[in-house]
C-alpha cells in the first residue's frame, strides 16, 4: 500500500527554519554562505524570502515556526514524461521478455502498447482513475509536486479523452500541478491496420482540435519510431499543434536515430525524451532551440538496452537533461523518481547534481513549468522537501528506500515524517 501520511494537510505558511540548502536548486534572496543554515519563508502559498536564517528580514519575525531540525530542503520534486492513466497491467510481457523475446517481438505478437489500449478503452473513467490513484500517490510520497501525464492508450477520441480527463481530476483531487500531454499518435490502433495515414489525418483533424477545445491539451507528443510513426507522419502532428499553439515534445530515437530530435527542435520542442541514439546534428539542434533532452533510466534497464544516450555531448553542448519515470506499463513500471536519480548517475553517469538537477530544475523546464517548479525561489508556489541527510548526494545514493521526509505541495504540508526521524539527532528542537 502507498504511504498515507497520518497527519492532514495543513497550511505551511510561516517561517521555515534550520534548513540546509541543495545550492544549485535555490535561488536565495541573500547569499548563503557554505554550511549557513537558512530560513525560508511560506506566506499565502507563496515562498516569500529564502536566505540565512541570521538574515531573517524583521518583517517576517513574528510569523509561527517550522522547525527544520538542519534537513536539506529541495525544491518539491518534477517527474516530466509520464503514461500513468492506462487498464491493466502487463507483467506477462516481462516474462516473455525473460524468456527472450525483444520489445519489438511483444509488439509484433500484439502485445505492447495495444494490449493496453484494449484494457484502457474496456475501463471506466472512475476504474482508470481509480487505478491511477495509488501509483500517483507512491510518488508524491517520495516528493512530486509536479508530473506530466500523457494519453495514448486510447488511440481513440473517446477514449483519449478519458484519460486526460482522468489525468485532470488526479491533479484536482491530489492537490498536485498535472500538465496533460496528448499522445493520440502513440501506435496505430487495430481498426487502422495498414491505414496509417487515415489515422495520422483523424489524430490531425479531429481528436486534437476536439481535445484542445476541451482544455485537456497542455503539449502534443508523437511516438516516432520504426515499431510506431514516420518522420513524415510526425511532422503532420507538430503542424496540427502548431495551428493550435500547443506546444510539442517527442519520443525520439530511442530504438533507432529517425532523425526526430532535429524535426522536434525545428518546432521548438519542450523536450526529446528517451534519445539513446541522438546524433550530433540532433544535439546541436535542440540546443539551439532551447529543447531539454528528457532521460528515461527506467526504460532503458527494463528493456536491457545497451546503447547509452550521449551524454558527453549533450553535457558538452549545454543541453539542459532532465530525469523522469516514463512511468508506463511496458517498458517502466517505475514508481520512484528518486531511483531514477541513481539509475540515470549509475548507467547513464550522470553527476549528483545534474542528476539533481534533472529531477527538478530541468524537468520542470520540460513542461514549461520553469517560472513556477523546480527551483527554491521567493515569487514562486510553495513546492518544496525536507530531507532527513546530511548532505544532497544521499538523495541519488540510497536506492529502494522511501525517505521520511516532510512535503510542503501547493502551500500545505502534506506529509510531516521529518520530525520523528531528526528531532532526536537535534537536541535543540526537542519533540
Ligand atoms: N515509449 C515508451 O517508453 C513507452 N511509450 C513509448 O512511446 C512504452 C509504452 C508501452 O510499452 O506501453
Ligand atoms: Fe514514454
Amino acid at each position: 500500500m502507498p504511504h498515507t501520511s497520518a497527519i492532514p494537510a495543513y497550511s505551511a505558511d510561516g517561517v521555515w527554519e534550520k534548513l540546509q540548502l541543495a545550492a544549485e536548486l535555490a535561488q536565495p534572496d541573500v547569499p548563503v554562505p557554505a554550511t549557513t543554515l537558512v530560513s525560508l519563508v511560506v506566506q499565502d502559498g507563496q515562498i516569500r524570502w529564502v536566505g540565512p536564517s541570521d538574515a531573517l528580514p524583521a518583517a517576517f519575525a513574528a510569523l509561527p515556526r517550522h522547525a527544520g531540525f538542519g534537513a536539506l530542503v529541495t525544491p518539491g520534486l518534477v517527474d516530466c514524461h509520464t503514461h500513468l492513466v492506462y487498464g491493466g497491467q502487463r507483467a506477462n510481457e516481462f516474462a516473455m521478455r525473460l524468456a527472450g523475446a525483444s520489445y519489438e517481438d511483444v509488439a509484433k505478437a500484439g502485445g505492447g502498447i495495444v494490449s493496453s489500449v484494449r484494457a484502457t478503452r474496456k475501463a471506466s473513467e472512475d476504474a482508470l482513475f481509480q487505478a491511477a490513484l495509488p501509483r500517483l500517490q507512491a510518488l508524491l510520497d517520495e516528493g512530486v509536486c509536479a508530473i506530466e501525464i500523457k494519453s495514448g492508450y486510447g488511440l481513440a477520441l473517446e477514449h483519449e479523452r478519458k484519460q486526460l480527463r482522468v489525468a485532470r481530476r488526479l491533479g484536482e483531487a491530489l492537490g498536485v500541478t498535472v500538465r496533460t500531454t496528448f499522445l493520440g499518435a502513440h501506435a496505430l490502433p487495430p481498426e487502422y491496420t495498414g491505414r496509417s495515414a487515415d489515422y495520422i489525418k483523424l489524430v490531425c483533424e479531429q481528436m486534437l482540435p476536439a481535445l484542445a477545445a476541451e482544455g485537456l491539451v497542455d503539449a502534443v507528443d508523437v511516438f516516432c519510431e520504426r515499431i510506431a510513426f514516420s518522420l513524415t507522419e510526425t511532422e503532420l502532428v507538430f503542424q496540427a499543434a502548431q495551428r493550435l499553439g500547443i506546444p510539442v515534445k517527442l519520443h525520439a530515437e530511442q530504438i533507432s536515430n529517425m532523425g526526430g530530435s532535429a524535426l522536434a527542435a525545428r518546432y521548438g520542442a519542450l523536450s526529446c525524451d528517451h534519445i539513446e541514439h541522438l546524433d550530433a546534428d540532433g544535439i546541436a539542434a535542440m540546443k539551439s532551440a532551447g529543447t531539454v533532452a528528457v532521460l528515461l533510466p527506467g526504460a532503458y534497464y527494463t528493456l536491457r538496452d545497451t546503447q547509452l544516450p550521449p551524454i558527453a555531448g549533450l553535457h558538452a553542448a549545454g543541453v539542459p537533461m532532465a530525469v523522469s519515470t516514463d512511468h508506463n506499463p511496458g517498458t517502466s513500471p517505475a514508481l520512484s523518481l528518486l531511483l531514477m536519480a541513481n539509475m540515470a548517475c549509475t548507467l547513464f553517469r550522470l553527476t549528483v547534481p545534474e542528476a539533481l538537477a534533472g529531477i527538478t530544475t530541468h524537468a520542470a523546464r520540460a513542461l514549461g513549468l520553469q517560472d513556477s517548479h523546480g527551483l527554491l525561489a521567493s515569487g514562486r508556489p510553495a513546492n518544496f522537501v525536507l530531507w532527513p541527510v546530511a548532505e544532497a548526494a544521499e538523495l541519488a545514493y540510497w536506492f529502494g528506500q522511501k525517505p521520511a521526509c516532510t512535503i510542503v505541495r501547493q502551500g500545505r504540508v502534506v506529509r510531516n515524517d521529518l520530525r520523528n526521524d531528526l528531532a532526536s539527532k537535534d537536541p535543540s528542537h526537542g519533540a
